[in-house]
């Protein structure tokens, strides 16, 4: 298969050349020998979960041993996925309050509260008092409800209760869906899905939709908010992307995975003089960071460190021979890094108790000892920059953009410094000039040509007048394509997108973070309902969510948790569901009348885009913006013509 059936990406074509070259295995090579992949795990009717099994679902055996449907099988592994998901971003959030927790009690810690101001809203929202009070004393009390909430024996998540709009708690409580606390709602799913709990799949998929809820609104939540306190809010910053950030002339360190604890430390570090120094009498020219997965996006958004990748560039940045150091904490770092750095001079470090590889060293991360630590794997990746072997093959492909858009610095973006507001966003979408918004997020995955999915589907949306969000995987994505330039919305936007985006200086497609900054994409949602004028509930807004090229557990809860919030959501690959006619109706049809939102599948993103915009003029029809006679027969020729005055 040629590199450009494998990837859109230009700098990721040259290096899938040159590990074809080399004799070297990558992901796509991978998937091709896993080809054909197994149907019954494809249509989620799969099941394994006691010894009497494992069953699967045919036309000649339409019973599981103990009799379990095909619908109760799907349900119970959709929910394992969700609860997995739900899992990971909030262990996440977890790590981020104990050093929350630490920094905010200790007297000597490596880490210090960077912003008061977010730090009084936020505390002022779980119900703690602030006046008055000093930053410490506040600090503690916030780390320590924050903590209990997921661990709470009793009642609901604070959080649920105050920063969605009402009317969608209110829908919530109608259904019992409403999330009580975050570990609870993840053991209660492995405990229903257990042989022999429930059977009816709706009433399995409660579950499946309150942890999804805990994770979002939850665990999520918890980790974007102390992680702005701890690190500092992001703020609108430069930045560049693509493997050609790494530089052959210096030390280069990747960081990939996701929390940000450890690489925020390091970026604090990587340029402290001594290290610098030891750097050049190594014959470097200096010491250079870049980030790969959600790590990179989290030092991104607060430092404009450079992106050198998505999730399926992790492999490619290895052979470039220019990586002296990989260093990752927890998901999406595939085992593969461990035998493919042996070809290289690569050290893959791991840092986590919870991860460990093959063939990776393992220095691991405490907390207390932050930058000692942070110091002594720099000092590796000096040491080995003169390990390496042969000629370096960094591909120059480069690209500029800005990232840093928060729910709270978009009110500046958008409303103008001195006149916060999301009154100028409201106006736009009603007058038209905007037709909605779309979150468009997640993985990437070797079914579909690499980034091709995620930069059809916004380039289709952002001509058609829609504001794009996004975050994760998706966003690098973007932003390796110039979408996240300021001048690409000349480029690609239709006129009035171009004109909202040209008077106020922002780029079309906002980065506003890593996956579990998708809690960002929620609270915008719930500010622009605050507003007001465009109804009561997110699930009457003009917008709709995707992930084009998903592949992540962490995908099936963002994208459960956005359904539950009253967003349509289209994901190209299918859940696991298909073998599950009454389960698949009712996430892709019924549970609209119960939520607001509903799933749909589609791997064209060109059709995906098509569905989105559809059910974008559908609400603002219901909204009744769309003027009279504005609305016809809408195709996309029509939609292309769109012209606002
Ligand atoms: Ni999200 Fe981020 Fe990327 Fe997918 Fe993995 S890095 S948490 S799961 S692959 S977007
Ligand atoms: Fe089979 Fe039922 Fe056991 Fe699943 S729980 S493996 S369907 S017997």
């Amino acid at each position: 298969m040629e590199p450009k059936e494998r990837s859109s990406d230009k700098a990721s074509q040259e290096m899938i050349a040159c590990m074809a070259q080399a004799g070297q295995q990558n992901a796509w090579d991978r998937f091709d020998s896993q080809l054909p992949q197994c149907g019954f795990g494809k249509q989620g009717i799969c099941c394994r979960i006691c010894a009497m099994g494992p069953c699967r679902i045919s036309k000649k055996s339409p019973l599981g041993v103990c009799g379990a449907t095909a619908d109760t099988i799907a349900a119970r592994n959709l929910l394992r996925m969700i609860a997995a998901g739900a899992a990971s971003h909030s262990d996440h959030g977890r790590e981020v309050a104990h050093t929350f927790k630490m920094a905010a009690e200790s007297e000597n810690s490596d880490y210090m509260i960077k912003d008061e101001l977010k730090l009084r809203e936020v505390a002022a929202r779980y119900g703690i008092k602030v006046e008055g009070r000093q930053t410490k004393e506040i600090a503690c009390e916030l780390a320590d409800v924050a903590l209990s909430e997921f661990g709470k024996q009793e009642g609901t998540l604070i959080s649920t209760q105050v920063y969605p709009p009402p009317a969608r708690q209110k829908v919530w409580q109608q259904l019992g869906v409403t999330p009580r606390s975050i570990d609870r709602d993840i053991v209660e799913i492995m405990h229903r899905t257990h042989m022999g709990v429930g059977s009816d799949y709706k009433n399995l998929m409660k579950q499946g939709i309150r942890a999804s809820l805990s994770d979002g609104w939850g665990g999520s939540l918890i980790a974007t908010e102390l992680s702005d306190i701890l690190f500092g809010a992001p703020w609108p910053i430069r930045f560049g992307t693509n493997l050609g950030v790494l530089d052959a002339k210096q030390v280069n360190i990747v960081v990939h995975g996701h929390e940000p604890t450890l690489s925020d430390i390091i970026v604090a570090v990587s340029q402290e003089p001594e290290l610098v120094q030891m750097a050049k009498d190594k014959g470097a020219e200096g010491i250079n960071l870049a980030g790969i997965c959600c790590t990179a996006n989290e030092i991104l958004m607060r430092h404009g460190i450079p992106v050198a990748g998505n999730f399926l560039q992790q492999e490619l940045a290895i052979m470039t021979g220019a990586v002296d150091v990989m260093l990752v904490d927890v998901q999406c770092i595939m085992p593969s890094l461990g035998s493919l750095s042996k070809c290289f001079h690569t050290k893959l470090i791991t840092t986590s108790p919870k991860c460990k590889i093959d063939g990776a060293e393992h220095i691991e991360f405490h907390e207390d000892k932050a930058l000692e630590i942070a110091r002594q794997i720099i000092s590796v990746a000096i040491d080995n920059y003169g390990n390496r072997k042969g000629k370096t093959s960094v591909p120059k492909t480069t690209e500029r953009g800005i990232a840093g858009f928060t729910t709270e610095n978009i009110f500046y973006n958008l409303g103008g410094r001195f006149r916060a507001s999301y009154r100028p966003l409201n106006d736009n979408v009603i007058n038209g000039r905007i037709r909605g918004a779309a979150g468009v997020v997640g993985c990437n995955n070797p079914k579909q040509v690499h980034d091709y999915g995620h930069l059809t589907l916004i380039k289709e949306l952002i001509k058609n007048n829609v504001l794009v969000v996004s975050t994760g995987c998706s966003a690098i994505a973007a932003a390796k394509a110039g979408l996240m330039r300021p001048d690409a919305a000349a480029k690609y936007c239709g006129k009035g997108l171009q004109e909202v985006c040209e008077t106020v200086g922002i780029p079309p497609v906002l980065h506003v973070g890593s996956c579990v900054d998708n809690s960002r994409i929620l609270t915008i949602l719930s500010n622009v309902v605050a507003e007001g004028g465009l109804g009561e509930d997110i699930s009457q807004l003009p917008v709709a969510g995707a992930a084009p090229e998903w592949m992540s557990e962490k995908a099936v809860s963002i994208g459960m948790y956005f359904v539950a919030s009253g967003v349509y959501t289209v994901i190209s690959e299918p859940l696991p569901i298909l073998g599950a006619p009454n389960l698949t109706r009712y996430l892709t049809e019924e549970i609209e009348q119960e939520l607001g939102g509903k799933w749909a599948f589609e791997c064209d993103p060109i059709k995906t885009a098509e569905m989105m915009l559809e059910h974008i003029e559908n609400k603002r029809d219901a909204l009744g913006i769309n003027k009279k006679g504005e609305r016809k027969l809408y195709d996309m020729a029509d939609r292309r013509a769109i012209s606002v005055e």
